[in-house]
């Protein structure tokens, strides 16, 4: 998505000036990831418009492989504002941060992601290859809004599809805007989808705060009895910390005390730190911790994403001990 961002704080009414950059949480945590050394590719569709000429531009300098992305040359690239300081309380309606997004997504070309993409040729050499798939319920959602259900296939068709030993991560992603039919009220239990398809991925990613709201507890003990089926359930506590658990066994991380500037986008930039360290072996300590150095530079700026720190930086800051971990 093209995010377009207010060169001041306050309500959108009196924002004269805005930056463009780029969000989606998908295409956030594959630059993270490029970022980070590891080979990505992202899979979506842009329209045949200049943002989607920017995006596959701006995506593919930061390493990721866009040859899977589709142009329509019907639909428009999606786009968010993001209104700071709204003074709403609300991110994605979960009452945390200080700005609310404004989508306009519903009748974009990435809207329109089904199935039917992984029978492009690209995609389908990709997923042939790739060690791990990173799924979300942003993508789970989509169509949901019109009374379709394409999304929820989609991710429905990777999983079904995936290779022995290819690993599926799946970040939550509560979307509650996605999820509203344009009239009336969901059509299906966003809940009930949601865990159904977690439960069938090896890595879920949940923050406390869509873990409250979805399953009314964000203690991660309570989560993994109510989702048994990944290998390994990250549950993300904000500027707290982060437990994973890989079967019964929990290991906690402390996060990283920075100054936060505007929360949007860490969390895919923690689900790519955290990847990048299971994909490189690293133990679940090493791997949250990554995770968390990857949020904090996103936490740091104003846009979604940020540069990871270089790697002596990441090697300093994955060797410390948690006293001198801020
Ligand atoms: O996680 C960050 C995303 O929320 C943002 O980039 C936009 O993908 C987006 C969404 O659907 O909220």
């Amino acid at each position: 998505m093209i995010t377009l961002l207010p060169e001041q704080a306050g309500p959108l009414e009196a924002a004269e000036l805005f930056r463009r950059g780029m969000g989606g949480a998908e295409s956030n945590t594959a630059c993270a990831l490029a970022s980070l050394g590891v080979p990505t590719a992202w899979v979506s569709r842009v329209g045949a418009d200049g943002f989607g000429r920017l995006l596959l531009t701006e995506i593919a300098a930061h390493g990721v492989d866009v040859s899977g992305v589709e142009v329509d040359p019907h639909r428009p690239t999606g786009l968010y504002v993001k209104e700071i300081g709204a003074g709403t309380g609300s991110v994605h309606d979960l009452g945390t941060g200080r700005s609310k997004l404004h989508y306009y997504r519903s009748a974009s070309a990435a809207s329109a992601l089904a199935p039917a993409a992984l029978e492009l040729p690209a995609v389908a050499a990709l997923l042939a290859t790739a060690r791990l798939v990173h799924l979300s319920g942003i993508t789970a959602a989509l169509g949901q809004a019109s009374g379709g259900d394409s999304g929820r296939r989609l991710v429905q068709a990777v999983l079904d599809r995936r290779r022995p030993g290819q690993l599926v991560s799946f970040d939550m992603n509560w979307r509650p805007a996605l999820w509203r039919r344009l009239q009336g009220s969901a059509a299906v239990d966003p809940v009930a989808v949601l865990a159904g398809l977690a439960d069938q991925a090896d890595v879920v990613f949940i923050g406390s705060d869509e873990a409250e709201i979805l399953f009314g507890t964000a203690d991660p003990q309570r989560l993994r009895a109510l989702l048994p089926g990944p290998r390994v359930l990250v549950v993300k506590n904000a500027e707290h910390g982060a437990c994973a658990f890989e079967g019964d066994a929990a290991v906690t991380e402390p996060a990283l005390r920075v100054e936060v500037l505007e929360p949007i986008g860490a969390g895919d930039a923690f689900a790519a730190g955290y990847l990048a360290g299971l994909l490189r072996g690293h133990d679940q300590r090493r791997r949250l911790r990554l995770g968390h150095v990857c949020a904090a530079s996103t936490l740091m700026v104003a846009h979604d994403h940020a540069a990871p720190p270089s790697p002596a930086e990441l090697d300093r800051l994955l060797e410390c001990t948690p006293r001198e971990w801020s």
